[in-house]
């Protein structure tokens, strides 16, 4: 299966958001053709040695040259299915809003920085795509606590989550709970080229590191913020 897989019927999108629940993560493997994971590998590695060798991160699809991330967003059969696994559990038509995209390329001394920071995301879903995997020590996987909330009724409550998780306590206690290898814990190993999706604002979640020589690069599609038209996020926002 790829992007160029129609699925008309919604079957494939329910059928996700069920592994979704039921998992804690679904995933489409070999999602991407073979040579555009390629040209992409190849615009990671350039971009980090762009860099001297460290942590590089890009929003939007402007700078993604003519890498098939570029176009991924508008692909209208990706679209479809990111609505149906939106409408087959929230059960509301899902919002016709653009994606927030961002290409994380990890490596260098910074990799570490960028890693282990537990959160929940302001995004409902979440599509994961590993471009590339550590080849050697740490093999940067994907922890997550699935389905660890709800979907809050007010950005407040919401903003409330987010300031219990975001301190020096909590991630310790978090931390610690991945290092004891808690069953509830998931830990993923990714495949390049896979599409890997999780419900990102109601499970907490983060990512293992790399090794400073070594390279992750993962691009993440964030789609439908519950709290969009929230009076107080947009004066929040404004200041
Ligand atoms: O890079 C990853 O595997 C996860 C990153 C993430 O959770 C995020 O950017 O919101
Ligand atoms: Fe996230």
């Amino acid at each position: 299966m790829s992007y160029m897989t129609k699925d008309p019927s919604g079957t494939l999108a329910s059928a996700l958001a069920g592994q979704i629940n039921k998992n804690g993560y679904a995933v489409i493997e070999d999602y991407v053709d073979l040579a555009e994971l390629r040209d992409a590998q190849a615009f990671v590695v350039k971009s980090i040695a762009d860099n001297n060798g460290g942590y590089v991160g890009f929003s939007g699809t402007e700078r993604l040259g003519n890498t098939f991330l570029a176009d991924l967003p508008k692909n209208p059969n990706f679209l479809a299915l990111c609505h149906g696994i939106y409408e087959s559990e929230v059960g509301k038509p899902a919002p016709n809003v653009g994606f927030y995209q961002i290409l994380r390329c990890l490596s260098g001394g910074a990799a570490k920085k960028h890693s282990m920071r537990f959160h929940f995301d302001s995004y409902v879903l979440t599509a994961l795509i590993p471009i590339t995997v550590p080849d050697h020590g740490n093999p940067g996987r994907l922890i997550i606590h699935p389905n660890s909330r709800g979907i809050r009724r007010t950005y407040l409550r919401n903003l409330v989550d987010k300031v219990l998780v975001d301190n020096r306590l909590s991630q310790a206690l978090f931390n610690a709970l991945y290092r004891r290898g808690s069953k509830r814990v998931i830990r993923l190993s990714l495949k390049p080229g896979n599409l890997y999706f999780f419900w990102g604002y109601r499970s907490l979640h983060t990512n293992e590191p790399c090794d400073a020589d070594a390279i992750r690069a993962t691009a993440l599609l964030h789609y439908a913020d519950p709290h969009a038209d929230s009076w107080i996020k947009q004066k929040l926002r404004r200041h």
